[in-house]
């Protein structure tokens, strides 16, 4: 049947499972957004800028394992959404963004709003590529999508110009392109497994690759079996469960100190699924020189590129621990529990918030919040975050169970975490879903809480208030003190802001407030916000 460019493309983003498409529309893709119009199994979700619209694709993608797909027109809506790109290329987040171009026959003269995608999205994304002819959309938009998802996944442009959109074609004979998982050969297992057995003191960094895989519950069964203590990457919190008593702590930003010489001194590190980025690494300086790596990954591109391995094996990171774990046997050096029950002791011993201040007027304790957090959600919770320097308290004392999700951007991108709530809540629409920024991330995507609304997605933001970026105030006062420029912030009315918006809002000043406006949100109907006022001169969970 003939079709025009449009309908093709929404027929192969159905072959390829998507029922969800995130963006802001554009009169350079009418056709795109014609066809969906047309299909009843199709939501186009419309966000209010496109930078939320690509956090929403990416939380969407994250929660699903599947790919987010997401739209925007040529140049200024093409820039906006390049800031959810460059998280899902930082994160390895499989994105698909279709996004309107000039009309060929303009090209190339600067026409109206006119950006040349593949050099300007070059290192943003794993590919990005023009379909300059409808025939060649089935071949093309396929590929897109098996790119995004193959190998370490990662966002990829598709540039459609607007007259493209209006050819004839018919050919559908193409289909999603699958590939079944690398998995190791014999040999290198057996190789991982003596070198398992020899090591005094072993430790996992369990990165990405173990969400990506699914294969938590493999790790768990490795990490029982030979009594291996396991530290996740940053923000990959719930690559391992925090409760699990051979959990040993996150890596990152404002990482346990006793974690990172415990890695530093070990003689055998399995590193599974990370590109040992220089958060999880704090500046490179977290393997040393005569400890054994093994590096596990989907990517060669990731192997090699911080540390040399001793030993580096491609494969999925799930078939690996599925093919280790038939070859391993119990652990039988007694020394390995005793360092593994020291270690997890430390971590707890860190992670417990102690002196708990319910005092203080005018203030809530953020120490009390993450108690309450994490008393009174479900189990099975999505939790996704901001950049900043509130984070330093989830960071340090939330303790993910083995159903609860955490997403954040490991691109340290402001204004991520109440639309990636959003995406998050529109994949799983029965799970409890909460934001937690601070104040000056929340205002860059504010206004998708209106989206919230519109879409009848209720989710919790949590708006920690200090009034300051007070991530970057810290460093202004460690590095040039008493020189304070352009981070004192004033605020609106945040209750009434999401009121006027259509949800729900309210200001809270102390802990008692907060459980109830907690306890009240998780039963509430539409969008939420909680404005959590804290002192402004606590900057961090680690300098209280
Ligand atoms: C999009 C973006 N712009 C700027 C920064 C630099 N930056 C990092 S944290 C921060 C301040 C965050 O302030 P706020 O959200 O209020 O949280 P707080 O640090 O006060 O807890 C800034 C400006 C960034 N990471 N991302």
């Amino acid at each position: 049947m003939n079709k025009h460019g449009g309908q093709a493309i929404v027929e192969v983003i159905k072959k390829e499972g998507v029922t969800k498409i995130f963006g802001v529309p554009g009169e350079s893709y009418l056709n795109v957004l014609d066809a969906i119009y047309e299909d009843s199994n199709l939501s186009f979700i419309s966000a209010r800028q496109e930078g939320g619209a690509s956090f929403m694709a990416e939380a969407y993608a994250k929660t699903t394992g599947d790919v987010g797909v997401c739209t925007a027109t040529r140049g200024p809506g093409a820039t906006n959404l390049s800031v959810g790109l460059h998280t899902a290329f930082q994160d390895s987040t499989p994105i698909v963004a279709l996004i309107g171009q000039v009309e060929k026959k303009f090209k190339d003269r600067e026409a109206f709003q006119e950006v040349e995608f593949s050099s300007y999205f070059s290192h943003l994304c794993k590919w990005a590529v023009e379909i300059s002819d409808a025939k060649r959309i089935p071949e093309l938009l396929h590929r897109a999508f098996h790119v995004a998802r193959s190998g370490r996944p990662g966002p990829v442009v598709v540039s459609l110009p607007e007259d493209m959109q209006d050819e004839i074609m018919s050919d559908n004979s193409y289909a999603p392109i699958r590939v079944e998982p690398n998995r190791p050969n014999k040999d290198s297992i057996k190789r991982v497994v003596e070198e398992l057995n020899h090591a005094k003191h072993p430790v996992i960094i369990a990165g990405g690759g173990i969400i990506l895989s699914k294969a938590t519950s493999n790790l768990i069964q490795l990490s029982e079996k030979l009594n291996i203590p396991v530290s996740t990457a940053f923000r990959r919190f719930h690559a391992f469960p925090n409760t699990h008593s051979n959990y040993i702590g996150a890596l990152g930003l404002g990482a346990r100190k006793g974690l990172l010489e415990y890695i530093q001194k070990s003689d055998l590190v399995l590193a599974l699924g990370t590109k040992f980025s220089q958060m999880t690494t704090d500046d490179y300086t977290l393997i040393h020189n005569e400890s054994k790596l093994i590096h596990v990954d989907i990517s060669s591109d990731s192997i090699g590129k911080v540390y040399k391995p001793h030993l580096s094996i491609v494969s999925d990171v799930n078939e690996f621990l599925n093919d280790l774990n038939k070859e391993t046997v119990s652990d039988e050096q007694s020394n390995r529990v005793k360092l593994l029950e020291e270690a997890n002791k430390q971590y707890a011993d860190f992670s417990t918030a102690r002196e708990v201040n319910n005092k203080k007027d005018g203030f809530a304790d953020m120490k009390k919040v993450i108690r309450d957090l994490q008393t009174h959600l479900p189990d099975n919770a999505i939790i996704t975050s901001d950049a900043g320097n509130f984070f330093s308290w989830i960071s340090r004392y939330y303790r993910y169970g083995e159903n609860e999700i955490y997403l954040g951007p490991t691109s340290g991108a402001m204004g991520y975490g109440m639309p990636s709530a959003i995406g998050a809540k529109i994949a799983e629409p029965d799970k409890t879903v909460i934001s937690i920024s601070g104040d000056g991330g929340f205002m860059m995507t504010v206004q998708e809480f209106e989206t919230a609304v519109r879409y009848n997605t209720p989710i919790i933001s949590l708006v920690i208030n200090n009034n300051k970026y007070g991530t970057i105030r810290a460093h202004q006062e460690n590095k040039f003190p008493e020189r304070v420029i352009g981070t004192n912030l004033t605020n609106p009315n945040f209750a009434k802001l999401a009121i006027n918006f259509g949800g729900y809002g309210i200001k809270v000043d102390n802990n008692e407030k907060f459980l109830n406006a907690l306890k009240k949100a998780m039963s509430n109907d539409k969008p939420t916000l909680i404005e959590i006022v804290v002192d402004p001169k606590i900057l961090s969970a680690n300098k209280e």
